[in-house]
Protein backbone atom coordinates (compact mmCIF):
# COMPACT_ATOMS: atom_id res chain seq x y z
CA UNK A 1 0.00 0.00 0.00
CA UNK A 2 1.67 3.06 -1.46
CA UNK A 3 1.37 5.94 -3.94
CA UNK A 4 2.92 4.53 -7.28
CA UNK A 5 5.44 5.97 -9.45
CA UNK A 6 2.69 6.49 -12.26
CA UNK A 7 0.44 8.41 -9.49
CA UNK A 8 3.16 11.01 -8.77
CA UNK A 9 3.94 11.25 -12.35
CA UNK A 10 0.37 12.33 -12.75
CA UNK A 11 0.37 14.97 -10.36
CA UNK A 12 3.83 16.80 -11.89
CA UNK A 13 1.56 16.15 -15.68
CA UNK A 14 -1.00 18.40 -14.10
CA UNK A 15 1.00 20.99 -12.58
CA UNK A 16 2.96 21.37 -16.04
CA UNK A 17 -0.16 21.40 -18.20
CA UNK A 18 -1.03 24.65 -16.24
CA UNK A 19 1.97 26.29 -16.35
CA UNK A 20 2.29 27.59 -19.73
CA UNK A 21 5.98 28.38 -20.32
CA UNK A 22 6.46 29.52 -17.08
CA UNK A 23 9.17 27.79 -14.74
CA UNK A 24 8.07 26.08 -11.27
CA UNK A 25 10.31 26.00 -8.34
CA UNK A 26 9.22 24.70 -4.96
CA UNK A 27 11.52 24.48 -1.69
CA UNK A 28 11.60 20.77 0.38
CA UNK A 29 11.57 21.16 3.74
CA UNK A 30 15.19 22.14 5.83
CA UNK A 31 16.51 20.66 9.05
CA UNK A 32 15.36 22.93 12.71
CA UNK A 33 18.23 22.63 15.42
CA UNK A 34 16.68 21.25 18.94
CA UNK A 35 19.85 21.98 20.14
CA UNK A 36 23.44 21.89 19.71
CA UNK A 37 24.02 19.02 16.92
CA UNK A 38 20.70 17.46 17.58
CA UNK A 39 17.35 18.18 15.07
CA UNK A 40 13.61 18.08 15.77
CA UNK A 41 12.30 15.18 13.76
CA UNK A 42 12.58 15.58 10.19
CA UNK A 43 8.89 15.76 8.20
CA UNK A 44 8.95 16.20 3.92
CA UNK A 45 6.93 19.56 3.12
CA UNK A 46 3.35 18.17 1.78
CA UNK A 47 3.30 19.51 -1.32
CA UNK A 48 7.16 19.08 -2.35
CA UNK A 49 6.28 15.22 -1.01
CA UNK A 50 3.02 15.34 -3.50
CA UNK A 51 4.69 16.09 -5.99
CA UNK A 52 8.03 13.73 -5.52
CA UNK A 53 7.63 11.28 -3.10
CA UNK A 54 11.11 12.39 -1.88
CA UNK A 55 11.64 12.50 1.51
CA UNK A 56 15.34 14.43 2.21
CA UNK A 57 15.76 17.53 3.33
CA UNK A 58 17.39 21.10 1.92
CA UNK A 59 16.13 19.76 -2.05
CA UNK A 60 14.41 22.19 -4.85
CA UNK A 61 11.71 20.58 -7.45
CA UNK A 62 12.20 22.47 -10.29
CA UNK A 63 8.79 21.81 -13.50
CA UNK A 64 10.04 23.06 -16.34
CA UNK A 65 6.95 22.72 -18.99
CA UNK A 66 8.98 23.59 -22.13
CA UNK A 67 12.57 21.75 -21.84
CA UNK A 68 14.13 19.10 -22.73
CA UNK A 69 13.92 18.03 -18.99
CA UNK A 70 10.52 18.19 -17.33
CA UNK A 71 11.07 17.11 -14.16
CA UNK A 72 14.74 18.33 -12.33
CA UNK A 73 15.71 17.64 -8.51
CA UNK A 74 18.24 19.46 -6.74
CA UNK A 75 19.27 17.30 -3.66
CA UNK A 76 22.27 16.92 -1.46
CA UNK A 77 25.40 15.02 -2.67
CA UNK A 78 26.43 11.48 -1.32
CA UNK A 79 28.94 12.22 0.92
CA UNK A 80 30.25 8.81 2.54
CA UNK A 81 31.29 10.57 6.01
CA UNK A 82 28.00 11.88 5.95
CA UNK A 83 25.83 8.87 5.39
CA UNK A 84 28.23 6.86 7.93
CA UNK A 85 27.12 9.67 10.84
CA UNK A 86 23.06 10.73 9.43
CA UNK A 87 22.46 8.01 7.04
CA UNK A 88 21.99 7.62 3.31
CA UNK A 89 21.05 9.75 1.09
CA UNK A 90 19.92 8.99 -2.98
CA UNK A 91 22.22 11.90 -4.35
CA UNK A 92 21.33 12.72 -7.88
CA UNK A 93 21.60 9.09 -9.24
CA UNK A 94 19.48 7.70 -6.86
CA UNK A 95 16.54 10.44 -7.65
CA UNK A 96 16.88 10.01 -11.60
CA UNK A 97 16.47 6.22 -10.76
CA UNK A 98 14.17 6.07 -7.77
CA UNK A 99 12.01 8.66 -7.91
CA UNK A 100 11.77 9.17 -12.19
CA UNK A 101 13.50 12.85 -12.20
CA UNK A 102 14.62 13.20 -16.01
CA UNK A 103 17.65 14.86 -14.43
CA UNK A 104 19.06 15.90 -11.04
CA UNK A 105 22.53 17.62 -9.52
CA UNK A 106 23.67 18.17 -6.21
CA UNK A 107 22.30 21.73 -4.13
CA UNK A 108 26.47 22.80 -4.89
CA UNK A 109 25.76 22.75 -8.80
CA UNK A 110 22.59 25.33 -8.35
CA UNK A 111 23.74 28.05 -10.20
CA UNK A 112 24.54 26.06 -13.12
CA UNK A 113 21.45 24.44 -13.38
CA UNK A 114 19.30 27.46 -12.46
CA UNK A 115 20.65 30.13 -14.48
CA UNK A 116 20.35 28.88 -18.15
CA UNK A 117 16.92 27.92 -17.56
CA UNK A 118 15.83 31.36 -15.99
CA UNK A 119 16.96 33.39 -18.94
CA UNK A 120 13.62 36.00 -19.95
CA UNK A 121 11.27 33.45 -18.19
CA UNK A 122 8.42 33.65 -16.19
CA UNK A 123 9.19 32.25 -12.55
CA UNK A 124 6.74 30.97 -10.11
CA UNK A 125 7.88 30.43 -6.73
CA UNK A 126 7.59 31.24 -2.84
CA UNK A 127 10.74 32.01 -1.02
CA UNK A 128 11.42 29.82 2.38
CA UNK A 129 13.60 31.72 4.78
CA UNK A 130 16.31 29.02 6.13
CA UNK A 131 16.19 26.64 3.59
CA UNK A 132 19.99 26.38 2.57
CA UNK A 133 19.30 27.22 -1.16
CA UNK A 134 16.35 30.14 -0.31
CA UNK A 135 19.07 33.05 -0.35
CA UNK A 136 20.80 31.36 -3.58
CA UNK A 137 17.74 30.86 -5.74
CA UNK A 138 16.52 34.12 -4.82
CA UNK A 139 19.33 35.70 -6.56
CA UNK A 140 19.26 33.75 -9.09
CA UNK A 141 15.71 34.43 -9.76
CA UNK A 142 16.40 38.42 -9.44
CA UNK A 143 19.14 38.74 -11.78
CA UNK A 144 18.13 36.07 -14.18
CA UNK A 145 14.56 35.45 -14.86
CA UNK A 146 12.25 37.81 -16.55
CA UNK A 147 9.93 38.18 -13.53
CA UNK A 148 8.22 36.50 -10.72
CA UNK A 149 4.43 35.87 -11.65
CA UNK A 150 1.65 34.68 -9.21
CA UNK A 151 1.87 31.16 -8.54
CA UNK A 152 -1.13 29.52 -10.17
CA UNK A 153 0.50 26.43 -10.13
CA UNK A 154 0.66 26.26 -6.29
CA UNK A 155 -3.13 27.04 -6.01
CA UNK A 156 -3.84 24.41 -8.73
CA UNK A 157 -1.38 21.69 -6.69
CA UNK A 158 -3.77 23.01 -3.23
CA UNK A 159 -6.88 21.95 -5.55
CA UNK A 160 -5.68 18.94 -6.48
CA UNK A 161 -4.23 18.19 -2.82
CA UNK A 162 -8.00 18.04 -1.43
CA UNK A 163 -9.62 15.62 -3.70
CA UNK A 164 -7.94 12.58 -2.62
CA UNK A 165 -7.00 9.59 -4.97
CA UNK A 166 -8.20 5.87 -4.21
CA UNK A 167 -4.50 5.32 -3.01
CA UNK A 168 -4.29 7.95 -1.06
CA UNK A 169 -7.84 7.18 0.89
CA UNK A 170 -6.42 3.71 1.11
CA UNK A 171 -3.49 5.49 3.24
CA UNK A 172 -5.82 7.45 5.24
CA UNK A 173 -7.87 4.50 6.31
CA UNK A 174 -5.15 2.96 7.64
CA UNK A 175 -3.93 6.17 9.58
CA UNK A 176 -7.66 6.28 10.89
CA UNK A 177 -7.61 2.40 11.49
CA UNK A 178 -4.54 2.49 13.84
CA UNK A 179 -5.88 5.82 15.71
CA UNK A 180 -9.26 4.67 16.04
CA UNK A 181 -7.52 1.30 17.70
CA UNK A 182 -5.39 3.60 19.59
CA UNK A 183 -8.28 5.80 21.36
CA UNK A 184 -10.37 2.64 22.42
CA UNK A 185 -7.18 0.98 24.11
CA UNK A 186 -6.52 4.20 26.03
CA UNK A 187 -10.20 4.46 27.15
CA UNK A 188 -9.84 0.62 28.25
CA UNK A 189 -6.89 1.37 30.50
CA UNK A 190 -7.40 4.81 31.59
CA UNK A 191 -9.01 3.59 34.75
CA UNK A 192 -5.81 2.09 36.06
CA UNK A 193 -3.54 5.24 35.05
CA UNK A 194 -3.47 8.03 36.73
CA UNK A 195 -1.95 11.06 34.53
CA UNK A 196 -2.19 12.94 31.32
CA UNK A 197 1.33 11.39 30.50
CA UNK A 198 1.01 7.88 31.14
CA UNK A 199 -2.40 8.13 28.78
CA UNK A 200 -0.84 9.66 26.30
CA UNK A 201 1.90 7.19 26.31
CA UNK A 202 -0.20 4.68 25.75
CA UNK A 203 -1.70 6.39 22.52
CA UNK A 204 1.61 6.37 21.17
CA UNK A 205 2.62 2.69 22.34
CA UNK A 206 -0.41 1.57 20.49
CA UNK A 207 0.54 3.55 17.10
CA UNK A 208 4.25 2.81 17.39
CA UNK A 209 3.04 -0.97 17.73
CA UNK A 210 1.30 -0.82 14.65
CA UNK A 211 4.52 0.78 13.11
CA UNK A 212 2.96 4.54 12.63
CA UNK A 213 5.63 6.15 14.77
CA UNK A 214 4.81 9.53 13.33
CA UNK A 215 2.36 11.51 15.11
CA UNK A 216 -0.24 13.83 12.38
CA UNK A 217 0.32 16.45 15.53
CA UNK A 218 1.35 16.48 18.77
CA UNK A 219 -1.07 15.08 20.90
CA UNK A 220 -3.69 16.76 23.38
CA UNK A 221 -4.43 14.70 26.05
CA UNK A 222 -6.19 16.74 28.67
CA UNK A 223 -7.73 15.79 31.93
CA UNK A 224 -10.38 18.09 34.05
CA UNK A 225 -10.62 21.73 33.28
CA UNK A 226 -7.74 21.57 30.84
CA UNK A 227 -9.75 20.45 28.18
CA UNK A 228 -11.49 23.99 28.13
CA UNK A 229 -7.81 25.28 26.52
CA UNK A 230 -8.56 24.25 22.92
CA UNK A 231 -4.56 23.25 22.06
CA UNK A 232 -3.43 22.43 25.31
CA UNK A 233 -0.93 20.33 24.95
CA UNK A 234 1.71 19.66 28.19
CA UNK A 235 0.05 16.90 29.03
CA UNK A 236 1.92 16.66 32.18
CA UNK A 237 -0.75 17.01 35.17
CA UNK A 238 -2.43 13.79 36.99
CA UNK A 239 -5.96 12.85 36.64
CA UNK A 240 -8.18 13.33 39.05
CA UNK A 241 -11.32 10.94 40.22
CA UNK A 242 -14.18 12.90 38.98
CA UNK A 243 -12.20 14.39 35.67
CA UNK A 244 -13.13 13.56 31.97
CA UNK A 245 -10.03 13.70 29.39
CA UNK A 246 -10.43 14.97 26.17
CA UNK A 247 -7.48 13.28 23.67
CA UNK A 248 -7.14 14.50 20.23
CA UNK A 249 -4.87 12.55 18.66
CA UNK A 250 -4.23 11.31 15.58
CA UNK A 251 -0.69 8.99 13.80
CA UNK A 252 -0.02 9.59 10.17
CA UNK A 253 0.91 7.13 7.62
CA UNK A 254 2.97 7.53 4.99
CA UNK A 255 2.58 11.20 5.71
CA UNK A 256 -0.96 10.92 5.29
CA UNK A 257 -3.02 12.45 8.38
CA UNK A 258 -5.65 11.25 10.98
CA UNK A 259 -6.94 13.40 13.28
CA UNK A 260 -9.54 12.02 16.11
CA UNK A 261 -10.97 13.32 19.60
CA UNK A 262 -12.84 11.18 21.90
CA UNK A 263 -13.59 12.25 25.96
CA UNK A 264 -13.80 9.54 28.25
CA UNK A 265 -14.33 9.98 32.30
CA UNK A 266 -10.86 9.17 34.11
CA UNK A 267 -12.73 6.07 35.98
CA UNK A 268 -15.08 5.26 33.71
CA UNK A 269 -17.93 6.81 35.18
CA UNK A 270 -19.64 10.21 33.57
CA UNK A 271 -21.18 12.77 36.10
CA UNK A 272 -24.71 13.97 35.45
CA UNK A 273 -23.42 16.90 34.29
CA UNK A 274 -20.76 15.43 32.02
CA UNK A 275 -23.40 13.35 30.71
CA UNK A 276 -25.59 15.76 29.92
CA UNK A 277 -22.75 17.74 27.82
CA UNK A 278 -20.89 14.48 26.58
CA UNK A 279 -24.84 14.07 25.30
CA UNK A 280 -25.20 17.03 23.82
CA UNK A 281 -21.98 17.63 21.77
CA UNK A 282 -22.67 13.45 20.43
CA UNK A 283 -26.08 14.68 19.19
CA UNK A 284 -24.76 17.49 17.40
CA UNK A 285 -21.70 15.78 15.94
CA UNK A 286 -23.91 12.88 14.22
CA UNK A 287 -26.06 15.47 13.35
CA UNK A 288 -22.98 17.59 11.56
CA UNK A 289 -21.46 14.18 9.46
CA UNK A 290 -25.30 12.85 8.02
CA UNK A 291 -25.26 16.34 6.81
CA UNK A 292 -21.65 15.61 5.05
CA UNK A 293 -22.70 15.08 1.08
CA UNK A 294 -21.11 17.16 -2.26
CA UNK A 295 -22.07 20.03 -2.51
CA UNK A 296 -22.18 21.36 1.11
CA UNK A 297 -20.30 24.07 2.53
CA UNK A 298 -18.54 24.02 5.93
CA UNK A 299 -19.73 27.08 6.59
CA UNK A 300 -23.34 25.24 6.16
CA UNK A 301 -21.96 22.27 8.34
CA UNK A 302 -20.80 24.85 10.98
CA UNK A 303 -24.01 26.46 10.97
CA UNK A 304 -26.04 23.45 11.52
CA UNK A 305 -23.54 22.61 14.58
CA UNK A 306 -24.13 26.64 16.32
CA UNK A 307 -28.01 25.52 16.01
CA UNK A 308 -27.77 22.09 17.47
CA UNK A 309 -25.60 23.69 20.54
CA UNK A 310 -28.22 26.58 21.23
CA UNK A 311 -31.03 24.23 21.02
CA UNK A 312 -28.98 21.71 23.43
CA UNK A 313 -27.54 24.09 25.50
CA UNK A 314 -31.14 26.01 26.13
CA UNK A 315 -32.50 22.14 26.95
CA UNK A 316 -29.81 22.36 29.55
CA UNK A 317 -30.50 25.49 30.97
CA UNK A 318 -27.25 26.92 30.15
CA UNK A 319 -28.59 29.52 27.14
CA UNK A 320 -31.82 30.81 28.27
CA UNK A 321 -34.49 33.27 26.12
CA UNK A 322 -35.53 33.14 22.73
CA UNK A 323 -33.76 30.34 20.43
CA UNK A 324 -33.56 32.88 17.00
CA UNK A 325 -32.63 35.62 19.25
CA UNK A 326 -29.73 33.70 21.03
CA UNK A 327 -28.52 32.66 17.41
CA UNK A 328 -28.19 35.98 16.45
CA UNK A 329 -26.18 37.32 19.59
CA UNK A 330 -24.09 34.01 18.75
CA UNK A 331 -24.85 33.34 22.36
CA UNK A 332 -23.15 29.89 21.36
CA UNK A 333 -19.55 31.39 21.14
CA UNK A 334 -18.89 31.34 24.41
CA UNK A 335 -19.51 27.41 24.38
CA UNK A 336 -18.13 26.79 21.14
CA UNK A 337 -15.50 28.97 19.62
CA UNK A 338 -13.87 27.39 16.96
CA UNK A 339 -14.97 25.74 13.48
CA UNK A 340 -16.55 22.72 12.76
CA UNK A 341 -13.80 21.40 10.89
CA UNK A 342 -11.29 21.31 8.57
CA UNK A 343 -9.96 19.95 5.25
CA UNK A 344 -7.60 16.62 6.46
CA UNK A 345 -4.72 15.02 4.13
CA UNK A 346 -0.94 15.12 4.02
CA UNK A 347 -1.57 18.34 6.28
CA UNK A 348 -3.61 17.64 9.51
CA UNK A 349 -5.07 21.28 8.86
CA UNK A 350 -5.16 20.19 4.81
CA UNK A 351 -5.31 22.99 2.19
CA UNK A 352 -8.40 24.64 1.36
CA UNK A 353 -7.66 27.85 0.30
CA UNK A 354 -8.21 29.67 2.86
CA UNK A 355 -6.79 31.22 6.52
CA UNK A 356 -7.17 29.62 9.89
CA UNK A 357 -10.03 32.03 10.75
CA UNK A 358 -11.76 31.11 7.96
CA UNK A 359 -11.98 27.73 7.72
CA UNK A 360 -15.36 25.97 8.06
CA UNK A 361 -16.99 29.55 8.06
CA UNK A 362 -16.40 29.91 4.14
CA UNK A 363 -19.19 29.33 1.26
CA UNK A 364 -16.44 29.10 -0.58
CA UNK A 365 -15.99 26.10 -1.51
CA UNK A 366 -18.72 23.32 -1.71
CA UNK A 367 -17.70 19.39 -0.77
CA UNK A 368 -16.71 17.05 -3.17
CA UNK A 369 -16.39 13.35 -3.53
CA UNK A 370 -12.99 12.64 -2.49
CA UNK A 371 -12.57 15.45 0.05
CA UNK A 372 -11.91 14.31 3.38
CA UNK A 373 -13.17 16.71 6.12
CA UNK A 374 -13.08 16.46 10.07
CA UNK A 375 -16.46 17.16 11.89
CA UNK A 376 -15.09 18.01 15.68
CA UNK A 377 -18.10 20.12 17.23
CA UNK A 378 -17.21 20.98 21.01
CA UNK A 379 -19.00 22.55 24.01
CA UNK A 380 -16.33 24.32 26.53
CA UNK A 381 -17.83 25.67 30.21
CA UNK A 382 -14.73 27.51 31.01
CA UNK A 383 -13.45 27.57 34.43
CA UNK A 384 -14.11 31.30 35.08
CA UNK A 385 -17.70 31.43 33.65
CA UNK A 386 -19.55 33.05 36.75
CA UNK A 387 -23.07 32.98 34.52
CA UNK A 388 -23.64 29.76 34.72
CA UNK A 389 -23.75 27.27 38.00
CA UNK A 390 -20.92 25.91 39.68
CA UNK A 391 -21.27 22.75 39.26
CA UNK A 392 -21.06 22.86 35.15
CA UNK A 393 -17.33 25.16 35.20
CA UNK A 394 -14.55 23.13 34.06
CA UNK A 395 -15.92 20.94 31.70
CA UNK A 396 -14.78 20.76 28.22
CA UNK A 397 -15.69 18.51 25.31
CA UNK A 398 -15.28 17.71 21.88
CA UNK A 399 -15.51 14.91 19.75
CA UNK A 400 -14.14 14.72 16.37
CA UNK A 401 -14.09 12.22 13.43
CA UNK A 402 -12.49 12.32 9.94
CA UNK A 403 -14.91 11.96 7.43
CA UNK A 404 -14.75 11.41 3.13
CA UNK A 405 -17.17 13.01 0.87
CA UNK A 406 -18.77 10.11 -1.28
CA UNK A 407 -20.67 9.94 -4.33
CA UNK A 408 -24.20 10.19 -2.59
CA UNK A 409 -23.44 11.17 0.85
CA UNK A 410 -19.79 9.98 3.24
CA UNK A 411 -18.12 7.71 4.71
CA UNK A 412 -16.77 7.83 8.65
CA UNK A 413 -13.50 6.89 8.36
CA UNK A 414 -12.80 6.73 12.54
CA UNK A 415 -16.33 5.01 13.62
CA UNK A 416 -14.31 2.26 14.84
CA UNK A 417 -12.94 4.92 17.79
CA UNK A 418 -16.09 4.38 20.33
CA UNK A 419 -17.48 7.53 21.06
CA UNK A 420 -21.76 6.13 22.55
CA UNK A 421 -22.02 7.24 26.60
CA UNK A 422 -22.86 3.37 26.91
CA UNK A 423 -20.30 2.07 24.85
CA UNK A 424 -17.10 4.42 26.83
CA UNK A 425 -18.36 3.39 30.13
CA UNK A 426 -18.72 -0.45 29.47
MN1 LIG B 1 -9.02 18.52 13.97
Amino acid sequence: MSISAAEFGTRRKKILDNLGDNLFLLFSNFEHQKNSDVHFDFRQDSSFYYLTGFTEPDSLLILDPIGVDNFILIVRPKDRTKEIWEGFRYGPQGVVESFQADTAWTINEVDKVLKPLLQSRNVQFVSKEGHPLNDKVKALVGTHAKAVVPNTAYTELHRLRQVKSEAELNLMRHAAKISSEAHNKIMLEAPELNSESKLEATFKFSCSMADARDQAYPPIVASGKNATCLHYNVNNQKTGEQDLVLVDAGCSWQNYASDITRCFPAKGKFTEEQRKIYQAVLTTQKKCVEAVKPGISMKEIHQLACESITKELMDIGLIKGDFDKAIEAKAYFEFFPHNIGHHIGLDVHDCDGLSMEERGRSDKYKLQPGMVVTIEPGIYIQPDNKDVDAKWRGIGIRIEDDVLVTEYGYENLTIAALKELSDIER
